[in-house]
């Protein structure tokens, strides 16, 4: 009895006082916010703060407020495991949404699993997220049931297709995820796999690799890559005179290529987690915020960040109701919000999806999209399935 008293004592000398949730509720959100990766995390700002304004709107979390913070997480590792370090000692958040980058997951989640901190991915889509630790969940489905999707839907445009280039970013962890998935589905699609070429994030020049494209006379081309080096390797693959279609992966996927490859893009079939003609409540109210401030449809990378802060809070909430928020030390909570969001169950504007127990999304609908461009500047998505 003596014992344990003074055993507790001292394990209370060691940590300090442990420590209460904050209110408003700290929710941490390490995002590219600079650096090329930027093109892909601006849009994932816009959707994690439309969920934050939703929510505050709507009464918070049984009346408590959530406060996002941001750390610019950038696009390379260091400044994901710096932005994880900071929210996690500095901004005493409950969870994390973030990073952009699987690529960045694998350096950076690794400290939110040592440190029990609950993680969403809100875009990390490479094969292997979920499985970096128990803290470590993702709403951004895995390439393995995005891609094929494309590839399927570029057959459909033309069915005479049979000879395929593949290229990919080899020092990216996404790129090359995606490309196996590629692939694979192009091999399972009774394709012709020609060539495959690798290239850089940082490439700027890709004239060696759409001369093997060219010299090789196929009649799709797959790209695994990220926005700014996707969007130059189109433009290139069309300047230097390539006729057929293009499929972009996952890291094209966004308006913000337009000004990289502008009148290039036309065309270009991007396969999508999301689509904002998804009929959920939770969608159609996404939608309506998201156009009356942008005049425009919401993108993917948008609606998953905001699905990834609606998560949190609507597992924060089940918490809340058993204790309000700012009664539980700090370490619980966190313990249990990860508990709490792979047990629920969410009407997200992807439509209701849950997890499985690793921390896997389960979502229902896929899409796919092609590129219309007006002109050099202005272009849409065009949803083909
Ligand atoms: C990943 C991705 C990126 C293209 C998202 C921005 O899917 O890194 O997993």
């Amino acid at each position: 009895m003596k014992r344990t008293a003074l055993t507790i004592a001292l394990g209370l000398l060691a940590t300090g006082q442990a420590q209460k949730v904050q209110v408003p509720v700290p929710i941490g959100i390490a995002l590219a916010q600079t650096s090329n990766t930027a093109l892909l995390g601006q849009e994932q700002v816009i959707g994690a703060r439309l969920a934050e304004k939703h929510i505050n709107a709507h009464g918070g979390i049984g009346g408590t407020p959530i406060k996002l913070i941001f750390q610019d997480a950038a696009g390379d590792e260091n400044s994901a495991i710096n932005a994880f370090q900071n929210l996690i000692g500095k901004g005493n958040v409950v969870g994390i949404v973030g990073p952009t980058l699987s690529q960045q997951a694998f350096a950076a989640d690794p400290i939110a699993e040592r440190a029990k901190v609950p993680v969403l991915g809100p875009s990390n889509t490479a094969k292997g997220i979920p499985q970096i630790g128990d803290y470590i969940a993702r709403v951004s489905a895995p390439v393995a049931v995005v891609a094929p999707n494309a590839i399927k839907q570029a057959l459909k445009l033309d069915p005479k297709i049979k000879k395929v280039a593949v290229l990919y970013a080899q020092n990216d962890a996404f790129s090359t995820s995606e490309t196996g998935t590629f692939q694979d589905a192009a091999k399972a699609q009774g394709l012709n796999v020609a060539t495959v070429q690798k290239f850089q994030t940082t490439d700027t020049d890709f004239t060696t690799q759409v001369t093997s494209v060219l010299n090789a006379d196929v009649d799709l081309v797959i790209i695994s890559g990220l926005a700014a080096d996707g969007g130059n390797l189109v433009k290139q693959l069309r300047q230097l005179g390539y006729k057929g279609l293009i499929v972009g992966g996952n890291g094209l996927n966004t308006s913000n290529i337009f000004p990289v490859c502008q009148k290039y893009c036309d065309g270009v079939i991007i396969a999508q987690a999301y689509s904002p003609a998804q009929p959920s409540a939770s969608n159609q109210l996404f939608v309506k915020e998201y156009r009356a401030q942008y005049k425009k449809d919401p993108p993917q990378f948008a609606a998953q960040a905001y699905a990834g802060v609606q998560v949190m809070v609507d597992a924060l909430k089940v918490l809340d109701r058993q204790k309000k928020l700012a009664q539980w030390d700090l370490d619980d909570l966190r313990a249990a919000l990860n508990k709490q969001i792979l047990a629920g169950k969410y009407n997200t504007p992807l439509g209701e999806l849950r997890f499985d127990k690793e921390g896997e999304i389960m979502q229902k609908e896929f899409y796919v999209a092609q590129i219309k461009m007006k002109d050099a500047k202005n272009g849409t998505f065009v949803f083909l399935k």
